[in-house]
């Protein structure tokens, strides 16, 4: 029977995670802040307008509305340079063939993500049709770790939201796809992504017939 496949995009389908590091850090330079690579885990699958307010809060800063506004502006501009870079080899090893499996085997797809820029980073990856729908930051108002986005995509591909499952990379989104009583596979580290029911380090190192595993497993 059937299932809802619910794929985040910013380190699941490409890496983007290390452009929006590069551009955040590059902004929080320019108010005179510093910060690490752990402190960065915390903003990914985070709103831009989140992001912004954990990294003032790390340097004790403080920013005018209009300063907040062109700040995140400024951010998304560099951000959209590095995305504008992107072809269909960015997108991450194993993921396009788990794609066209589901394709195959008529598995409903959604993508959900946080990002407003979704949709032109799917085109510019050359993989929009292989989405059944598409939710995006643009299409929820609670951002993750709410379940919004998630439950959003399940309503949409009209699957019970515990017949579905999220792939995720980061904390937020394991946190939301919990929250929403998905099956939550982790991709990345299994020491930052503990609350996931299953962790890969990526598609390709996923078991022979995954999916098929998949469709009969349980949400914990
Ligand atoms: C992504 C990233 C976050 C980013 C957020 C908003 O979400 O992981 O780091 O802050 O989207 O992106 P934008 O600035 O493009 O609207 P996801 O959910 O695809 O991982
Ligand atoms: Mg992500």
């Amino acid at each position: 029977h059937k299932k809802g496949f619910i794929f985040d995009l910013d380190g699941v389908i490409v890496d983007t995670a290390k452009f929006h590091f590069v551009a955040w850090q590059r902004l929080a330079k320019s108010i005179g802040i510093d910060f690490n690579h752990e402190q960065n885990e915390q903003l990914k699958g985070v709103s831009r307008v989140n992001s912004l307010k954990k990294i003032l809060a790390w340097g004790n800063a403080t920013l005018s509305e209009e300063e907040f506004n062109s700040k995140m502006a400024q951010k998304n501009e560099e951000y959209l340079a590095l995305v504008d870079t992107l072809t269909t080899d960015d997108i991450l090893p194993g993921v396009h063939d788990f794609l066209l499996e589901l394709r195959e085997m008529g598995q409903p797809i959604a993508l959900g993500s946080a990002s407003k820029n979704a949709r032109p980073i799917l085109k510019k990856l050359g993989i929009s049709d292989l989405f059944d729908t598409i939710v995006d930051g643009t299409n929820v108002t609670k951002a993750k770790p709410d379940p919004e986005v998630f439950t959003t995509a399940a309503d949409q591909l009209g699957v019970a939201h515990k017949y579905c499952v999220v792939f995720e990379d980061s904390i937020a989104g394991v946190q939301a796809a919990n929250a929403a009583g998905m099956i939550s596979i982790g991709l990345g580290e299994q020491d930052v992504l503990h609350e996931a029911d299953s962790v890969y380090s990526s598609f390709t190192e996923m078991p022979e017939n995954y999916i098929t595993e998949l469709l009969m497993k349980k949400k914990k």
